[in-house]
């Protein structure tokens, strides 16, 4: 890469902080946790992006006792000299300026973050104070800046104290300290775990760079340091670590062009599940985009050219799919490139389309480069083996559930009788009751509106289909196929969102350890077979009350123990008012819908995809299949995707 000289001018947008204060959540997405975090990794980005050009190789993050944050890197120290246009330090116009900072031209740099990029000085404005010190040709500078309230108004990010030498150093660098305002943010209560987290895939993301993490806010304060010689890796072999599993060889690839870097790790093991994790200028992009896209292609492509050149498929062998290639491979794939587009709804997925063609060419090369070695020959082996024994799985699993279906038909006869269809054939208003037992199936069938309304009561438990790899067991399971048939949607690769018939999927189960276990096991069997329901928040889980509370002909009910004792209290109820419900089927069918089925007063609860990770931990099999499948989940779900509180409510 080209290193130009920082040159003052590449300046172009000159603008003060104001905005930012007047409206946080257009700079920093909100002003609770996530952009608490936010203006955290601002700063650290800047250090990141000058350790990712190489002119530093370490990269410092504290949690101060008082609540401050220190960021320090050992880079060339932000520049101190006189704008010629500003007339200020360059190093104020960093963090007093809007937009200010060779990022948006890219002339100083060759790749900078994407996300992170709106600069040091959002930070700033939305600080109490913020110091900044640069080791710099043997010397030690200062800058203050703060928030100060005068009249009724908070000027931000102002200067305190004005840029002074104050000491000699031989060090050299940038070292930030700033307190964020309680002024914006609701708390200022970090999450050291995901900062420590943070802190090591940075590590892994940029080898050679050392991170740290320090948090002088616990009892104990503690440092973590983080450094990988071989990049992703050991990146790979750390999310692999638990896998008891057979393992492959780690294949490992980089290339450089002027303009695109690619760093990718792969490594499969004997497990069935694909995880890829990518990135692009060190942010995670979990909706995937382009470079995977492009990564997906080549590796599809390469491994078939190659199990026909080495005679693994014969002549009228149809190809592998890429689905078959991807049974148990981890990848870590990171790419640097310029001007990158982020889309998609959380602005995780990579837009850029000429980065498919780039990366597919690329990593199609470094594939040819890796497998001509007689080394890797093993390597390749085991990659065909396990797409082979993927294929046959499929096909068979293929056939079982075309035989399936013509015994179930699917929309007809098996349906009748237990299914209870609603009249409206329009799914934007129809939604479907999944219930437990045919008692309570019954009561919901009467009590519904059968307008928009559809019941589908279960017998007995469904099977568990995380236990059972077996798609011929699945697929002829009477509870699960129903379930299939009513939804239309088909499943796995079959699956279609469009054939959807209900917007609204809701289980209905007791609240006692059997209704919980059959919750469990639908959520499960929806994560596997149709997870794009669970993706795109068409699953629930409604919730009946525990009681109910009846008083001179005033009936309440209660969703717990909580609001139990309110009602009582409220009602002057005592204990021969109360009616504890062991379960749904002891509801008439007008207590049903008051309190489970009106779209009015019911309160139903939208499952996530961590949810059901928490959820699926649960099953026993997941117990049983090894720490290494829960390390994934929590490594999936709790690093990236943080939330509070599991499930997200909504009132009817
Ligand atoms: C410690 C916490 C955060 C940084 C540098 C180094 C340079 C730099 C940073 O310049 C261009 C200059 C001022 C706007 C570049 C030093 C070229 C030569 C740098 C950091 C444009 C960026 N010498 N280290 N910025 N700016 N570390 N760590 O912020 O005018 S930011």
């Amino acid at each position: 890469m080209a290193k130009e000289r920082y040159n003052a001018e590449s300046i172009t947008v000159l603008k003060g902080l104001d905005p930012v204060r007047k409206r946080p959540g257009m700079y920093i997405g909100n002003t609770s946790t996530y952009g608490l975090h936010h203006i955290v990794w601002e700063i650290v980005d800047n250090s990141i992006d000058e350790a990712a050009n190489k002119f530093a190789n370490k990269v410092d993050l504290t949690l101060n006792e008082d609540g401050s944050v220190t960021v320090e890197d050992n880079g060339r120290g932000i520049p101190v000299d006189i704008h010629p246009e500003a007339k200020i330090p360059a190093v104020e116009l960093v963090f007093t300026k809007l937009h200010a900072g060779g990022k948006f031209n890219n002339k100083n740099y060759s790749f900078a973050g994407g996300l992170h990029g709106v600069g040091a000085s959002v930070t700033n404005a939305l600080c109490e104070w913020l110091n900044v010190e640069v080791y710099r040709d043997g010397y030690v500078y200062r800058e203050e800046f703060y928030s100060p309230e005068m009249n009724g108004e908070v000027y931000s990010g102002i200067v305190k104290t004005p840029l002074k030498k104050i000491g000699k150093t031989n060090k050299k660098g940038t070292k930030v300290t700033f307190m964020p305002d309680k002024r914006v943010f609701d708390s200022i209560k970090y999450d050291p775990e995901m900062m420590e987290n943070k802190m090591r895939e940075l590590a892994f993301l940029n080898k050679g760079v050392k991170t740290t993490f320090t948090n002088n806010r616990d009892e104990n304060p503690s440092t973590m340091e983080f450094y990988y010689e071989n990049g992703l890796y050991d990146y790979i072999d750390y999310i692999n670590d638990g896998v008891e599993e057979a393992k492959n060889k780690i294949i490992y690839l980089s290339a450089e062009m002027p303009k695109l870097k690619i760093e990718v790790a792969i490594q499969h093991t004997k497990t069935y599940n694909e995880h890829m994790y990518s990135f692009v200028n060190n942010i995670r992009t979990a909706e995937g985009g382009t470079h995977e896209a492009g990564f997906r292609n080549a590796f599809t492509r390469f491994m078939n050219d190659y199990a026909r050149d080495n005679n693994f498929l014969k002549a009228k062998d149809p190809n592998f799919s890429g689905d078959d290639f991807r049974e148990g491979m981890t990848t870590v794939l990171a790419i640097k490139m310029q001007d990158a587009q982020f889309e998609g709804q959380t602005k995780g997925k990579l837009g850029n389309q000429d980065i498919r063609a780039a990366v597919e060419s690329l990593v199609y090369e470094k594939l040819s480069e890796f497998f001509k070695s007689p080394k890797n020959k093993a390597c390749a082996t085991f990659i065909l083996a396990q797409a082979q024994s993927a294929y046959k799985t499929r096909e068979a699993a293929r056939k079982a559930k075309q035989e399936q279906r013509q015994k179930n038909s699917i929309n007809g006869a098996t349906l009748v009788g237990k299914f209870a269809a609603c009249t409206s054939k329009n799914p934007q208003e129809c939604e479907l009751f999944i219930v437990e037992g045919d008692s309570a199936g019954g009561s919901a069938k009467q009590g519904r509106d059968r307008r928009t309304q559809a019941v589908l009561p279960l017998r007995g438990k469904p099977l568990n289909v995380l236990k059972s790899n077996s798609r011929e067991k699945i697929y002829s399971n009477e509870e699960i196929m129903t379930i299939i048939a009513a939804l239309g949607t088909d499943t796995e690769a079959d699956f279609k969102m469009d054939n959807l018939r209900f917007h609204k999927i809701i289980i209905l189960s007791d609240a006692d350890y059997d209704g919980y276990h059959i919750r469990t096991l639908l959520l499960a069997m929806f994560f596997k077979l149709m997870p794009e329901l669970i993706e795109q928040g068409k699953v629930y889980v409604g919730m009946p009350p525990l009681y109910k509370v009846e008083k001179k002909g005033v009936i309440k009910y209660a969703f717990n123990d909580e609001e139990l004792d309110e009602l009582t209290a409220e009602m002057k109820a005592g204990a021969g008012d109360i009616q504890r419900y062991k379960g749904l089927g002891e509801m008439s069918k007008e207590q049903l819908w008051d309190t489970t089925l009106n779209p009015r007063t019911r309160i139903l609860t939208r499952v996530t995809l961590e949810d059901v990770a928490s959820a699926v931990e649960m099953l026993d099999i997941f117990m049983n299949d090894g720490a290494q499948k829960r390390k994934e989940y929590i490594f999936r779900h709790a690093k990236f995707n943080k939330v509070d509180t599991f499930m997200e409510k909504y009132g009817g």
